[in-house]
């Protein structure tokens, strides 16, 4: 027997002798290869994380182990608003006037903000598979509608009630607004909140929000 390894994960050989081949990972049966034109292939089912050890048995012969590391894909919540879902964010109190808006980079969220009363949580959206101790970043991209005679927007991050960006006033150009927490819990309530409570300008649109492991 030889062997080899295709991703997806293949595995596949070559015998001498018209058998059933074995697989094995570490001492788990796994399933049969049958050995066609003295080749065998088997696709291996998906995989638990974590290490892994195939060997390949026909009768009493063993073949070397085949070692892989099945790792966890890093932890990304991503929501550039392009297929028009809010990917579970909800409008807080300060964020009853969003509207989702296109413009030549594609789909964003508009905050024209009618009326004063605009200070407080903009979006917010609680996020759970988290790792306590683990540590991630938070950011948005945002811009305002510079109008020297009205108020500035100012936009703050905080997960859990603590803020950990801001707070910033937005330029007439698109910026990353960013921070980074600790998990303290699987689950955590990240949030964008306004520090202008005048609806007088303040203007302003988010887009690519992202909360990311690090
Ligand atoms: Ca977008
Ligand atoms: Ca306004």
């Amino acid at each position: 027997m030889s062997d080899g390894v295709e991703a997806p994960l293949l595995l596949s050989g070559i015998s001498s002798t018209e058998q059933i081949v074995e697989i094995y990972d570490g001492n788990a049966f796994i399933g049969n290869a049958p050995v066609v034109a003295g080749r065998w292939q088997f696709p291996v089912p998906r995989l638990s994380i974590g290490q892994h050890s195939f060997t390949a048995k026909i009768g009493t012969i063993t073949s070397n182990s085949w070692r892989i590391t099945v790792v966890e894909p890093p932890f990304v919540d991503f929501t550039d608003f392009e297929n028009g879902s809010w990917n579970g964010w909800v409008a807080g109190p300060a964020g009853r006037d969003l509207r989702l808006e296109t413009g030549a980079e594609g789909k964003y969220l508009f905050n024209p903000t009618q009326g004063d009363g605009q200070s407080g949580v903009v979006l917010r959206k609680s996020l759970s598979g988290l790792k306590p101790g683990a540590s991630y970043r938070f950011e948005i991209r945002c811009r305002q509608i510079v109008n020297p005679i009205t108020q500035t927007a100012r936009l703050a991050l905080e997960v859990a009630g603590v803020q950990i960006a801001g707070v910033y006033e937005p330029l007439a150009t698109w910026q990353a607004l960013g921070g980074t927490v600790v998990a303290n819990s699987s689950v955590l309530e990240f949030a964008i909140k306004s520090h202008q409570q005048s609806g007088y300008g303040n203007d302003y649109y988010i887009d690519n929000i992202q909360i990311a492991a690090l």
